[in-house]
């Protein structure tokens, strides 16, 4: 039998030079004929498994040296691609992929590695995914009024205007500078962000007239809650106050107003989803007039104070008069 690799040729042999694995088991070439033959080999990818990041991670590393290996232990180059910029930047220093935060949802990432040698191309995709801060549960209460954010899609109150609910960031001495941002997040729920001293954001929630919401609460969830520490103070008394209020107001802003700073109710950071209920008849006299939650044609938030680096920041949903 071994005579026969002498006599037939194999195909491999007459069409190339190139010795192949498939023209050694052709032969039936062994160790007993010859020592083995090092093949050099591309880099090896392994582990490299889907990240999965929360909102707010900034940005992640990924060090492929800890993944990647070659049996020549050759200097191993690398390419990456990124298949979504709207979740993620990119950005390659030698073996190490930072990986910068864009927007919730999932992008994949393909890295080739290669020892430089033809055809040592190796190339594994992995998902980088980064989770959406669900809305609160819909409120399933008596309500009498209930603004829940749900299909209005995302993005600023600009663009997204909530009926009936408007909002407006004005200016004290403010010289032009972003105030921070209201915007609708994931189709269901609001943020706001206030991050500059002497300014504020006003929201009035139109009620289309007065209503008697004697004995009633004002309710509302909020998640991600942060803020400097409040003052208690309002920004016109103190121009460098920061705090929030919660109002209520007569159709005709002179009849009947109530007030409530959240500085007295102690919110703090949660990622989950909190619920905070207070009987209007806890309110206390807004502008001085009574607070009479009898007669009710607008309700709302006024946020003020914060400093870039240490802004009021919230989500809310679920904003209402419950029973
Ligand atoms: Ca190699
Ligand atoms: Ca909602």
């Amino acid at each position: 039998m071994k005579n026969r690799k002498y006599i037939i040729l194999p195909t491999c042999l007459i069409l190339s030079l190139t010795v192949t694995t498939g023209c050694f088991d052709f032969f039936g070439f062994d160790e007993s004929y010859d020592p083995p033959l090092i093949i050099n080999q591309p880099p090896v990818i392994s582990g490299l498994n889907n990240v999965f990041l929360s909102p707010g991670f900034g940005k992640y590393e990924i060090d492929f040296a800890n993944y990647v290996s070659d049996q020549e232990g050759e200097i191993i180059n690398y390419q990456v691609t990124n298949s979504n910029e709207s979740v993620i930047d990119i950005s390659l220093d030698n073996t190490v992929l930072t990986i910068s935060e864009v927007g919730a949802g999932s992008s994949d990432i393909t890295v080739t590695a290669t020892d430089g040698r033809e055809g040592h191309d190796i190339s594994a995709t992995f998902a980088v995914i980064i989770a959406s801060v669900l809305g609160a549960e819909d409120f399933t209460g008596n309500a009498s009024v209930l603004i829940d954010f749900n299909g209005l899609g995302t993005g600023s109150v600009v663009d997204n205007p909530v009926p009936n609910f408007t909002f407006e960031g004005l200016t004290f001495e403010h010289d032009g500078t972003d105030f921070g941002s209201i915007t609708l997040e994931n189709n269901d729920h609001l943020m706001i962000t206030h991050n500059v001293s002497e300014t504020y954001i006003w929201s009035e929630y139109n009620l289309g007239g007065n209503q008697d919401f004697t004995g009633k609460k004002l309710r509302f969830d909020y998640s991600h809650f942060t803020a400097p520490t409040l003052s208690g103070a309002h920004w016109e008394d103190d121009p460098t106050a920061a705090d929030i209020q919660l109002y209520f107001v007569d159709e005709t802003w002179g009849a009947s107003g109530g007030q409530k700073q959240i500085s007295s109710l102690n919110l703090e950071y949660a990622e989950n989803w909190q619920t905070v209920e207070i009987l209007l008849s806890d309110f206390i006299s807004l502008w001085g007039l009574p607070a009479d939650p009898s007669t009710v044609g607008y309700i709302g938030i006024e946020v003020w104070g914060g400093e870039q680096g240490d802004p009021i920041s919230f989500r809310i949903d679920n904003i209402g008069i419950v029973d």
